[in-house]
């Protein structure tokens, strides 16, 4: 059969600054907690170590045109930008960004543009990092600064990047910096996230840019182990915390009652101000871009909760390990496929059908040198995992879902956080020795489909 997709839809590939550029002065909570911690990433390898997109970035656009992209997402640098994160801007990063977008644009890709993919300045997070509404104005200037510098050219921008998982990682589950276990900080943080966004998007209106403003979410679809009633409320809630947290401030202009109620009867409010709520209703985005990876599967505690333990979000669910579910070993999550309809059916019942695209969708695989043909890594199973996604998106779309785009995460294998180099996302392998660049055979498949706007599947 075969699948073919709308017009002028948006085919390309994600990335981020910091896990692709290198050579970068500005210091980042990455940058400082590697100096310190090396133990935590993999093979003790950094966030220097990078597929340098610094020094690469114009053979790497030819390579997203072999790649038949449209559209390529990548985020600006704050620590680059603005070394210290308030002051002075640093030309070098503006001509360098400059270079980026026009090239991009010259060659016919649409650059879609993310203001913060993990990367807080280190000053910020001395400041406090989100803790402290200061940094909230800070960044609020940082994102007019590049509306500014380059809003001419760029007319997709993104406030943040999956802004739950600095939540997560920093504040719950001990994987990002700085580490801490504290639900009501990690609410805090959550919730001056969503004032800057707001604040952004209020810059960007104010100074009647040509093009639109939206944030990029990783959505992971909540699914109850049963239609029993202690169940449903597991996955209710888990949808709570880990989606609608965001999901409704920036679609709907405010927070779920339910979920403001269930925090305040726990202590576990952030402090608001009482001109918040006017802001987070101006906060309200053009365009959603979606990650998606896998889904949630929760069931009901089995267990009381230890009162004594710190307040987590499973208090009110445990994780349900479905028998015979599709895993991605090597990162360890879920491949469901039809999550990604799921997701698009939700947006198009409960939130009014907002303009979106898959943002980041991917699967990292470890030591895909084994896969080598005749000099080429044949991902065959990188193929199947985006054409069995891109059939649900299809489904979606032709059920009336607005979705406008698939964007691949990523475009060359590169530096991922805490994995550094264990898995591969790439439609490129990277040699990290001599950094040279070869097509894999999901690349190629995946220009094709560019090209055709449509791919053939039994
Ligand atoms: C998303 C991030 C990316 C990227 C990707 C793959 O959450 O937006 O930056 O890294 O996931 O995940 P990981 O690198 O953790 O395997």
């Amino acid at each position: 059969m075969k699948y073919a997709f709308p017009d002028n839809f948006w085919w390309g590939s994600a990335s981020s600054a910091l896990q692709t550029e290198g050579a970068r002065e500005g210091e980042t909570t990455w940058d400082y907690w590697f100096a310190r911690e090396p133990n935590r990433f993999h093979n003790g390898v950094g966030p220097q170590q990078t597929s340098t997109f610094y020094q690469n970035w114009k053979t790497d656009i030819q390579l997203l045109k072999q790649l038949n992209h449209n559209s390529f997402r990548t985020s600006i640098s704050w620590a680059r930008l603005i070394p210290d994160g308030i002051g002075e801007v640093n030309p070098e990063a503006v001509d360098f960004y400059n270079q980026v977008i026009d090239e991009l644009n010259e060659q016919g890709i649409t650059p879609f543009i993310t203001l913060f993919h993990f990367d807080m300045p280190m000053a910020m997070q001395e400041l406090g990092g989100w803790e402290n509404r200061d940094v909230v104005d800070a960044y609020a200037r940082y994102a007019q600064i590049c509306f500014e510098l380059f809003g001419d050219r760029v007319l997709h921008w993104f406030t943040f990047n999956e802004p739950i998982v600095p939540v997560e990682g920093g504040y719950l589950y001990d994987f990002h910096y700085p580490n801490v276990v504290d639900f009501r900080r990690a609410a805090t943080v959550a919730y001056h996230t969503v004032l800057a966004h707001a604040k952004a998007v209020q810059a960007y209106r104010a100074g009647h840019y040509a093009g639109e403003i939206g944030i990029v979410l990783n959505l992971t679809p909540s699914y109850p182990r049963s239609q029993n009633p202690a169940d449903v409320k597991a996955a209710h809630i888990a949808d709570l915390m880990f989606n609608r947290s965001f999901l409704d401030p920036v679609l709907r202009g405010e927070y779920p009652a339910d979920l403001v109620a269930l925090l305040k009867s726990y202590d576990q409010l952030p402090a608001c101000k009482p001109e918040d709520g006017f802001l987070i209703a101006e906060g309200k985005i053009d365009l959603l871009g979606v990650n998606y990876y896998q889904p949630r599967r929760v069931k009901c505690r089995d267990s009381a909760v230890n009162p004594q333990a710190p307040f987590m979000p499973e208090w009110f669910f445990d994780n349900y390990e479905m028998p015979g579910r599709k895993m991605n070993p090597y990162r360890g999550w879920e491949i469901y496929e039809p999550g990604i309809y799921d997701i698009l059916v939700n947006l198009r019942d409960n939130y009014g059908n907002p303009r979106c695209f898959i943002s980041e969708n991917g699967m990292g695989v470890e030591n895909e040198q084994r896969f080598i043909e005749n000099g080429q890594i044949n991902d065959q199973y990188r193929i199947e995992f985006i054409s069995e996604h891109l059939t649900w998106l299809h489904k979606g779309i032709s059920e009336g879902c607005n979705c406008l785009g698939y964007h691949m995460w990523t475009f060359i294998d590169n530096w991922s956080w805490c994995n550094a180099y264990k898995n591969r996302y790439g439609f490129i392998q990277l040699d990290l020795e001599t950094q040279q660049r070869t097509i894999k055979k999901s690349g190629e498949w995946f220009a094709a489909t560019a090209l055709n706007n449509s791919f053939e599947k039994e």
